[in-house]
């Protein structure tokens, strides 16, 4: 543990040029804790930094350009269910800002040797319970009367669930400006994807509750969520709502069909208020991010295969480009499954 942490604090201290007497002072703080508890605590100005270092190291993510302003809440002190669930409940209001998204991250107690902290088995703080991956929540809450999935989470060995309050979740009726049959399938989908079931590791500390949100990219909800067969499988529906020809593949259909949702999504996000980030943009603002890390002197990693968007791909640069997918701590992990 001692390792990790001293390179996360050479990190940090280098890049916010602190004074070498006190990354030295720093680090015989932290060995001496170590020494005495077997773990250590990062202080608030530690954790925020190692957090939006972790968003900047996040290899799948096109949207990190704005890693620096991410809010961090520090709920580490938090140990009843209670005050867990409202800090829960306000992250989401508090994001939201009623459209006016602000990326988000509420960090609960680290995961010690002898203590159980917090976990949330969602995958997504938000997530209609007609998803086909609203299945593992399903399996272990099996009556739900909500649209949505109740919160599912561990504390001290014992499951715990909880129910949105239906009118703190904000959600965007679809529309399509030049297709007016495409509004009568009244589709919808919620504002702000809130990710629950990834853990944060910041210099040997791993704080595996600790759910994040920043705005949708349009394509995740209209190339993915809507149409993935796995997902809900629309296209048939949607391609007839814009009264497409659909006697052929050749007709271009389905292709036809796919950027005319990615348009409806977009335009019903923004005319409704609500932040959203079409895959160009993101493209050129991630194109923005990498330029920004090279003069910082620091080498971009990424996930290619999550990188382009699932529309038009070669449409945008980062397409054209490989990138190095190596991970760096800080970053956010996938919790391993049946942890704890
Ligand atoms: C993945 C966009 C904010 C961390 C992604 C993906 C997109 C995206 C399009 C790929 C998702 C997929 O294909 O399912 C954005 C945009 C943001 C944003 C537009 C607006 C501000 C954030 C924030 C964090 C973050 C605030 C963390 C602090 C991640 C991580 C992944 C990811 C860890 C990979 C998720 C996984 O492996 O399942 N992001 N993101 N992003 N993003 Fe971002
Ligand atoms: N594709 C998922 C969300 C994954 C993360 N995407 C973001 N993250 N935009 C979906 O619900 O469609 N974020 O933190 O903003």
């Amino acid at each position: 543990m001692y390792d990790k942490a001293e390179i996360f604090i050479r990190q940090m201290h280098d890049e916010l040029e602190f004074e070498q007497a006190v990354t030295e002072q720093r680090l015989l703080a932290i060995k001496e804790e170590i020494k005495k508890t077997g773990s250590y605590h990062h202080t608030a100005e530690e954790l925020e930094y190692g957090t939006r270092v972790a968003w900047r190291n996040s290899n799948r993510c096109i949207g990190r350009l704005f890693w620096d302003k991410l809010k961090v809440i520090d709920k580490r002190d938090i140990s009843d269910c209670v005050s867990f669930e409202e800090a829960v409940t306000s992250h989401i209001v508090e994001a939201t800002n009623s459209g006016k998204i602000r990326p988000t991250i509420t960090i609960f107690p680290q995961a010690t040797a002898h203590e159980v902290p917090f976990i949330i088995l969602n995958d997504q703080l938000i997530r209609y319970a007609s998803d086909p991956l609203a299945e593992p929540i399903r399996q272990l809450v099996p009556k739900i009367e909500n649209r949505f999935l109740p919160i599912v989470y561990r504390h001290k060995g014992e499951m715990h669930r909880f129910s949105l309050p239906d009118n703190i979740v904000l959600e965007v009726p679809l529309i399509h400006p030049d297709y007016p049959d495409f509004s009568k399938l009244n589709l919808s989908w919620y504002a702000v994807p809130f990710i629950s079931g990834m853990e944060l590791r910041i210099g040997g500390i791993t704080y595996p509750c600790a759910p994040f949100n920043g705005w949708y990219m349009e394509s995740e909800i209209a190339s993915r969520n809507l149409l993935d067969c796995y997902r809900y499988n629309l296209i048939e529906e949607i391609a007839d709502s814009f009264h497409f020809d659909r006697s052929k593949t050749a007709t271009y259909w389905r292709d036809k069909t796919l950027v005319e949702l990615n348009y409806a999504v977009y335009h019903s996000y923004k005319s409704q208020g609500v932040a959203i980030v079409d895959h160009y943009t993101a493209s050129k603002q991630f194109e923005k991010f990498e330029q920004q890390e090279l003069q910082s002197g620091r080498k971009v990693t990424g996930d290619w295969t999550w990188l382009i968007p699932p529309i038009s791909p070669s449409l945008v640069h980062n397409f054209h480009k490989g990138y190095d997918n190596t991970y760096h701590d800080p970053n956010f992990y996938y919790r391993k499954k049946g942890c704890p």
